[in-house]
């Protein structure tokens, strides 16, 4: 079997999914397109990079990701930084011809995501942008239902992505707050992985019209860049700093299929926890998803009579999208780790194949110029074209 040595960028929270992901991939999905090895792992400060190589199981570490993406050793990049960084190193490692897996968003801009897609086509490498949540089963058998064209012709969409972990006005101001290390709020941090379940399950965006908000314009200075997410408190009487990227952002989607969509996204939504949803109304027929009950597909059809009409609960098994290599009966439980294992799968057995891995960096700067336009709605008010690409 084939082995391919990963380079991993960032030693946080995604880092540890990313290599719980490698190592467990196999296990799952055998044989694996190829084998990763996790080679090198790169934290800025030294001594993180060292705890996180053992903690995570790397063979190296490095407080550099210029010279690990020089290491001729090193097949595949992958970018678990905040999104300031993202372009800078996913260019760097396009022309190195090495293969990017990079978190999302995928930029700070939809310029930066251009120059990233167009150094990923001019090098002929494979991409992928981390949306995991559409590998999802339930997500995936929602998918099938939709082509098998169960749902009838699609209506609307609606869906949600709701947290509370920056609801208290004393959690830190953490990078996730400051626009020039993350582009934007709620809209780029999680706003984007809904952007991605729709265009995934009914097409592809023609306008939106938005409306963002702060509800907390100012927080407690944290030091470092640790991102806790909420879970450290700093006490009222710390110097607070200006927030300035959304809290709060809600937007109506027309899409090119005539499909009408509303999405709203926020992380200050009390008692909300990893609330993605979405429901979607066809002529024949309703699916509602909750991620927070992932391993359900909610489903309900015209032609069941009168009086049987309502949702019923599909568990996925087995017998769904990825279930033979998952676990052996329904319902014993999908989670985040799993999403992200089928992602890893993906993304490598495209890399095997050589060819392009969905979502790719084609996929990220869609969704880039799409979270323009939704800033650009909001700002004016007015309903705002989504930029195409060919
Ligand atoms: C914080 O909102 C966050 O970590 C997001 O950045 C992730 O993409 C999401 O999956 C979980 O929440």
């Amino acid at each position: 079997m084939r082995e391919m040595k990963v380079g991993l960028i960032g030693a946080g929270f995604m880092a540890k999914a990313h290599a719980i992901a490698y190592a467990g991939m196999p296990m799952f999905f055998w044989p694996a397109p190829v084998m990763p090895i996790k080679q090198t792992i790169v934290d800025l400060n030294e001594e993180t990079a060292k705890e996180s190589a053992k903690k995570l199981g790397f063979a190296a570490y490095e407080t550099d990701w210029r010279k690990m993406i020089e290491d001729p050793e090193i097949d595949i990049v992958d970018i678990c930084t905040p999104n300031n960084v993202h372009a800078e190193i996913a260019i760097a490692a396009a022309k190195a011809g090495k293969h990017i897996l990079c978190e999302k968003p995928m930029a700070l801009t939809s310029q930066q995501a251009k120059e990233m897609y167009q150094a990923a086509k001019e090098n002929q490498i494979t991409t992928m942008v981390a949306f995991n949540y559409r590998r999802t089963p339930a997500v995936q058998l929602a998918k099938k239902y939709i082509e098998e064209g169960a749902l009838g012709e699609l209506l609307d969409f609606r869906g949600t992505y709701l947290q509370d972990w920056s609801a208290d006005p004393n959690s830190p101001l953490s990078w996730r707050f400051q626009k020039n290390i993350c582009g934007s709020g709620a809209l780029g941090d999680i706003g984007t992985h809904i952007v991605d379940m729709l265009r995934f399950l009914v097409g592809e965006f023609a306008s939106v019209n938005a409306r963002t908000a702060t509800y907390i314009t100012e927080r407690p200075v944290q030091s470092g860049l640790v991102d806790s997410l909420g879970t450290v408190k700093s006490s009222s009487d710390t110097l607070k700093k200006p927030v300035d990227v959304d809290d709060h952002c809600c937007f109506m989607v027309q899409c090119k299929n005539g499909v009408f969509g509303t999405i709203e996204a926020t992380r200050n939504a009390w008692g909300r926890n990893n609330y993605i949803t979405f429901e979607i109304h066809g002529t024949e027929g309703s699916l509602f998803f909750n991620y927070e009950r992932r391993d359900e597909l909610k489903v309900c059809f015209a032609k069941d009579g009168d009086d049987r009409r309502g949702f019923r609960t599909v568990y996925t098994g087995p017998s769904h999208p990825y279930g033979n290599q998952l676990w052996p009966i329904p319902a014993l439980g999908i989670g985040y780790t799993e999403t992200k294992m089928i992602e890893i799968y993906e993304f490598l057995k495209a890399v095997a194949d050589g060819t392009q891995a969905e979502p790719g960096f084609r996929d990220g700067y869609i969704t880039e110029l799409i979270s323009d336009a939704i800033l650009e709605s909001a700002r004016t008010h007015t309903w705002t074209d989504v930029q195409t690409i060919d």
